[in-house]
């Protein structure tokens, strides 16, 4: 029998984390893991592109969790980011949005569930 390490990325439910750029994802998903996974910092787009983590989350099994680039990223670079991020939306099965505590803007986050759902 294949040991559960052995079930390759795209066999695994994908349980990812979207949300505006410095919201909390990153962060999130380091405490998730258990681990420095991913860069936290509170400059905002400190994530870039999409960060992987296979891992075995009971009682469900192999998953992969994934960070994401902040969805109102403004930089140079952002609208790359942002296609980036919405190929992983495509490949989603669980999405987690996140929400700075406070933040009561919530259009983006009400546009994105909407494609996240379709
Ligand atoms: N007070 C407080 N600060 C938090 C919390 N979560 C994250 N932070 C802080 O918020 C800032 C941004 O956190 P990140 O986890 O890097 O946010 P992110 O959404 O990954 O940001 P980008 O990668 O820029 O899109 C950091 O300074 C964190 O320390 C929280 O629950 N409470
Ligand atoms: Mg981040």
């Amino acid at each position: 029998m294949a040991d559960l390490n052995d079930t390759p990325r795209a066999n695994r439910p994908h349980i990812a984390f979207f949300g505006k750029t410095n919201s909390g994802k990153s962060s999130t998903i380091n405490r998730i893991v258990g681990s420095d996974l991913a860069l936290v910092s509170d400059v905002p787009g400190t994530t870039t592109d999409p960060v992987y983590k296979s891992m075995e989350l009971l009682p469900l099994g192999p998953v992969v969790f994934i960070d994401t680039a902040g969805l109102d990223d403004t930089s140079a670079l952002g609208q790359a980011r942002i296609a980036k991020t919405r190929e992983v939306m495509d490949k989603t099965d669980v999405a987690v949005m996140i929400v700075r505590y406070g933040d009561s803007g919530t259009a983006l986050e009400e546009k994105y569930k909407r494609i996240c759902i379709a």
